[in-house]
């Protein structure tokens, strides 16, 4: 976004704040000042946390290669010349690691060509900033480029609330969502509720930004945040580099988080200066006033936010969450027992640093910091070390500091800047496809299957710093803070904390960035897609509600427990088919949890009968049947990534509504978007009552009305029939979404 539009939004601050203290009857806190700036219409505009839909005008759209291509399929539908706010394309997902930066995108560029060829086109011609692959991940990209304190921006992926770290309101959604405000229109959420977490003390020696988060990952749980806002204040927060702040937001993701932010700060400041955006942070500091929070707020912060967290940073222990999800947290002085009791092997075969989350300038200094106590002191490390750096910069930036040179000496592989092992995109083969085995990360998930497609890989998450010492200590039970490992002359070497500068002394080296900028007229750019494509296919709209009731639907699948959007649809190999929904459907639900048999990914066909066959087998038969069915799911269920393939293949292959005890807040959207109706159980233990053969009906669907409950009649086999309640949160407009097929076909 250009100096000016930056500056006369800070100029438009005052008056719309003073006129939302005026209404509200209160002062105003940061993420309420961000909302408020950037109303579509302020004086219609109602507001209720946790009631009222908000519709705002965002600043900005971030897309990455993998969610952007249906993205990109949904806006090239609308029939515009030119995206209506400033976006960008970043191509990080689609590399997958194998042997090293180079090999790795060259590869990557060969085998995507044909995706990355049409966003190239769709951006030039559309107006969008294109970011080759291998220059980075889009979140660190994005906080090196475009965010900006005060901001609004909506990204097709969950970890856009990085931009937090900069005082940005930067909210993950569906790629729906983004082709929409992309179009001109304006976008759509719940009007978050607001949690305060205040930080006193400082962060010091071995602690973290990381720590913060894995440690409220395990306070507050997956769920804690949903249809939240987390906004951190206090004292401690100018202890956290602005990277760091980007890590703590980065991670909020996995509380489930609309997004979180810090208040504006001189860290923050001496950042945007060093990425040669000096013009910013002079503005931002002259609005310092309005992108901070109001006094009366930090003197008195219960008063003003719906919940309140205190942190004493200089308290805080070094974490690490995992295995399977990242709320099962602990200090990392308490994981040597648990993994004794669990019987976890505790053995490390791989340790992995960098991801969006943690590849800033000071978590690869802190990082190195370590590995050259081990080097000086003659130690080697136990477990293959992986580097992925978060963009260009940094990589240019770690080269020319000799940091990559000491991760090179300790045995480490530089990865491309990309999202490779965090994702998937991992061809690793030291272990067998069922072993159980433990790796640990500074990434931001560590759902089953996740980095390398196998559900026996037990992940653990923690800070760049402590997964280096771990990698010389070779296992779980090393606790770097407190213990020792023998040194090669047998006696025992102890750490020190680590240390790094944030930013680097020489500033950054700008290096070959790999950014592509749109036509100045794109009107005779051509988007190409070839007819036989086996990665991008047309969309064809899906068919309108036809009025009825749903009667007696056949269940698909019921899942037990997590079922997060990697278990709906799995990335990894799968990521090939992003930009074609006939053929990434075959994944439908491969990591779900069977309910009525314990297995995951298949399911009794109930038409037939018949067994053992995968979810999407069944629910294509019952599609060449004629037969639409339901999911019934368990707890947050589709938490985790922003990929609208986890309601789009359901959508496509015949589900009408899933019913769950508690959705995750993008797929819940996401489900809205596509036509299928999301209910949530009135009574959650009404989940049990479903069982195998049942037949399940929704009534009343004419009268679909905000906030009223719907019927629902489960069909027992003899005959014998249960109504039960369900809820959903659909508005008027999103109940003219379901009725026209999608939120599309409403727009058309
Ligand atoms: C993730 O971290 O799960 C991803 C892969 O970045 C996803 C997006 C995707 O599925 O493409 C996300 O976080 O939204
Ligand atoms: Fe990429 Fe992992 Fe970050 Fe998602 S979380 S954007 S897959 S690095």
């Amino acid at each position: 976004m250009a100096v000016d539009q930056i500056k006369r939004l800070y100029e438009s601050m005052p008056a719309k704040l003073d006129q939302a203290r005026r209404r509200f009857g209160r002062p105003l806190t940061l993420a309420e000042k961000i909302l408020v700036a950037h109303a579509d219409d302020f004086a219609k505009q109602e507001w209720s946390r946790g009631k009222a839909q908000l519709r705002l005008r965002v600043d900005r759209v971030a897309l990455q290669d993998a969610t952007g291509q249906m993205a990109l399929l949904q806006f090239m539908q609308a029939g515009k010349k030119q995206a209506a706010v400033p976006s960008t394309v970043h191509c990080d997902h689609l590399i997958r690691a194998e042997s090293g930066a180079a090999e790795d995108t060259q590869r990557a560029i060969n085998e995507n060509r044909e995706v990355y060829d049409f966003l190239y086109s769709v951006s030039k011609k559309y107006g969008i900033g294109f970011w080759k692959p291998g220059a980075g991940i889009i979140h660190q990209v994005v906080l090196e480029n475009y965010a900006f304190p005060g901001g609004l921006m909506i990204g097709a992926d969950s970890h856009t609330p990085n931009a937090g770290g900069l005082g940005m309101v930067a909210i993950g959604v569906g790629g729906a969502d983004c082709g929409e405000a992309m179009a001109g229109l304006a976008w759509e959420v719940l009007d978050p509720k607001l949690v305060g977490v205040h930080l006193t003390g400082k962060l010091a020696g071995w602690s973290s930004p990381k720590d913060v988060i894995t440690y409220l990952c395990g306070l507050l749980t997956v769920k804690g945040g949903t249809n939240k806002i987390i906004e951190y204040f206090g004292p401690g927060a100018e202890s956290i580099s602005a990277t760091g702040k980007g890590t703590i937001c980065n991670m909020g993701a996995e509380l489930g988080a609309t997004t979180s932010l810090f208040h504006f700060d001189d860290r923050m400041a001496a950042y945007l200066r060093a990425t040669e955006r000096a013009d910013i942070a002079r503005l931002a500091e002259q609005s310092r006033e309005h992108l901070v929070s109001d006094p009366e707020v930090a003197r008195d912060p219960r008063k003003f936010y719906d919940e309140v967290v205190e942190i004493n940073l200089s308290e805080l222990e070094p974490h690490i969450v995992g295995p399977h999800s990242p709320d099962r947290a602990r200090p990392v002085s308490k994981l040597a027992a648990e993994v004794k009791k669990e019987g976890w092997p505790a053995g490390i075969r791989q340790a992995l640093i960098g991801s969006c989350t943690n590849s800033s300038y000071e978590d690869m200094r802190r990082a190195a910091h370590i590995a050259m106590q081990a080097l000086k002191a003659g130690l080697k490390a136990k477990t293959p070390f992986l580097v992925t750096p978060g963009s260009e910069r940094i990589y240019q930036t770690i080269k020319r500091d000799g940091i990559m040179d000491t991760f090179q000496k300790i045995g480490g592989t530089v990865l491309a800047n990309a999202c490779g092992p965090c994702i998937g995109q991992w061809k690793r083969s030291d272990v067998g496809k069922e072993e159980t085995n433990t790796i640990v990360s500074s990434f931001n998930r560590n759902f089953p299957g996740r980095n390398d497609g196998s559900a026996s890989t037990l992940s653990f998450l923690t800070s760049p710093e402590i997964v280096t010492a771990l990698a010389f200590g070779g296992t779980l039970e090393f606790d770097p803070v407190h213990g020792t490992i023998p040194g090669p002359d047998g006696k025992p070497f102890r750490f020190t904390a680590p240390e790094g500068e944030e930013l680097p002394a020489q500033g950054f080296v700008r290096g070959e960035e790999g950014f592509e900028a749109p036509a100045a007229d794109g009107e005779s750019v051509q988007v190409v897609i070839a007819p036989n494509s086996e990665r991008l296919q047309l969309l064809q709209p899906f068919p309108r509600w036809d009025g009825h009731d749903f009667g007696e639907l056949p269940i698909l699948v019921k899942t037990k427990g997590k079922t997060t959007t990697d278990h709906i649809s799995p990335a990894g190999a799968w990521l090939r088919f992003r930009g074609h929904l006939d053929r990434i459907s075959d994944n439908m639900f491969l990591g779900a949890v069977n309910a009525f048999t314990g297995e995951a990914g298949k399911g009794v066909n109930p038409i037939t009968g018949e067994a053992g066959k995968t979810f999407t087998q069944n629910a294509r038969d019952l599609k060449a049947k004629g037969v639409s069915w339901i999911v019934i799911g368990d707890e947050n269920y589709g938490e985790g990534s922003s990929r609208e393939h986890a309601a789009m293949s359901p959508r496509y292959l015949g589900c009408k509504v899933v019913i769950v005890k508690s959705f995750a807040r993008i797929h819940e959207t996401n489900l809205k978007k596509q036509g299928i109706l999301p209910l949530t159980f009135a009574k959650t233990s009404d989940y049990d009552l479903f069982e195998q053969s049942d037949r399940v009906s929704v009534r009343g669907l004419g009268a679909l009305t905000p906030g009223k409950p719907v019927e629902v009649v489960i069909h027992k086999p003899g005959g014998k029939t249960v109504t039960i309640q369900c809820n959903h949160t659909m508005t008027e407009e999103q109940i003219e979404w379901f009725k026209a097929g999608s939120a599309l076909n409403a727009l058309k």
